[in-house]
């Protein structure tokens, strides 16, 4: 293990990308009475957004801005070592093209069919020495296997090929387990055998993959790094390997509402905070509906990267 995650904690600090198909709603959905609901990667179920019409406004996202290279020199200017985006999140759509289903930006969308934005960033972050790696929700609200205890096991069958063709595919250096737990039901069924089995699968296939505790039930001996998110540990803690995430507005996905920035310097404070208490620092950016990464966010990263190499941690 030491050596195995010997580059993870050796790079402290990472960038996070949140971006899917509710990007393209910009964090508004406006209903059928005209009253507007605001979220960000949450909108589809916490604006009650019917199947539908989500389905309908993700086949109009085309994110023909993103720019793999833009991306990762922003993570490079700002001192970040390695970047974490969602390849699905709890929404179910998959930002690579998928052969489990077609609910993915190639098959469902308005994007250039030959494009594929995991493998831009792989090779871009591959090129600048930067190490990618892929945030990936268990839980999932599209796939109908998943809501029906009956059919979880194909559903999870389905996981186990979608995680396959993410490492055969794009070979990560590492996988960001999230959703083990499920909202709608105060026993979920995701276990910490179904974690353990997972881990052991996906050691199989890369035996260098870094996984994070939500593999598992987050407990302490779960995956190989505690995930805190927004928020820096109080205590040093013995042994274990962490990563606080953050997002540096206050919404994980883009949402055009939403200016409240943190200033380069509490980035800088929080990170020097975190390494001091041996952590990582995982800071969002939530890419628009065109791919690109908000101005002010790129600003911030550039200052924290500028602060960073006057004082000799560049
Ligand atoms: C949470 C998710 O529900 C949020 O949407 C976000 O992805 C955060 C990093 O993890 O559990």
């Amino acid at each position: 293990t030491a050596s195995r995650t010997s580059w993870w904690r050796q790079a402290r600090f990472g960038m996070f990308i949140h971006f899917g198909a509710y990007s393209n709603l910009e964090g508004e959905y406006t209903r059928p009475d005209g009253t507007v609901c605001r979220n960000a990667e949450w909108i589809k179920r916490e604006c009650g957004i019917p199947d539908e019409a989500y389905e309908k406004q993700a086949a109009a996202f085309n994110p023909s801005a993103f720019d793999a290279e833009a991306i990762v020199r922003a993570a490079k200017d700002a001192g970040q070592r390695y970047i974490v985006i969602t390849s699905k999140h709890h929404d179910g759509y998959a930002m690579w093209p998928t052969k489990q289903n077609t609910w993915n930006l190639r098959d469902h969308s308005s994007f250039d069919p030959h494009r594929d934005i995991l493998a831009e960033l792989k090779k871009a972050a591959d090129a600048a020495g930067i190490k990618l790696g892929f945030y990936y929700s268990i839980w999932d609200w599209h796939d109908p296997d998943f809501a029906d205890p009956a059919t979880f096991p194909r559903y999870k069958e389905r996981m186990y090929a979608q995680l396959k063709e993410l490492v055969d595919a794009y070979d990560p250096a590492l996988l960001w387990f999230d959703g083990e737990w499920d909202a709608d039901r105060p026993t979920n069924r995701w276990s910490r055998r179904d974690g353990a089995d997972l881990q052991a699968y996906l050691h199989g296939l890369n035996p260098r993959l870094i996984v994070n505790n939500r593999v598992g039930k987050r407990e302490v001996v779960d995956g190989d790094f505690g995930t805190p998110e927004q928020e820096i540990p109080a205590e040093p803690v013995d042994g274990q390997l962490w990563e606080s995430c953050m997002t540096l507005n206050d919404h994980w996905g883009f949402a055009k509402y939403d200016t409240h920035w943190k200033s380069a310097a509490t980035v800088v404070r929080n990170l020097l905070e975190v390494a001091s208490r041996g952590g990582n620092y995982l800071l969002n950016v939530g890419p628009d509906k065109s791919g690109r990464i908000p101005q002010p966010s790129v600003d911030r990263l550039r200052e924290t990267g500028r602060w960073l190499s006057a004082h000799g941690q560049g």
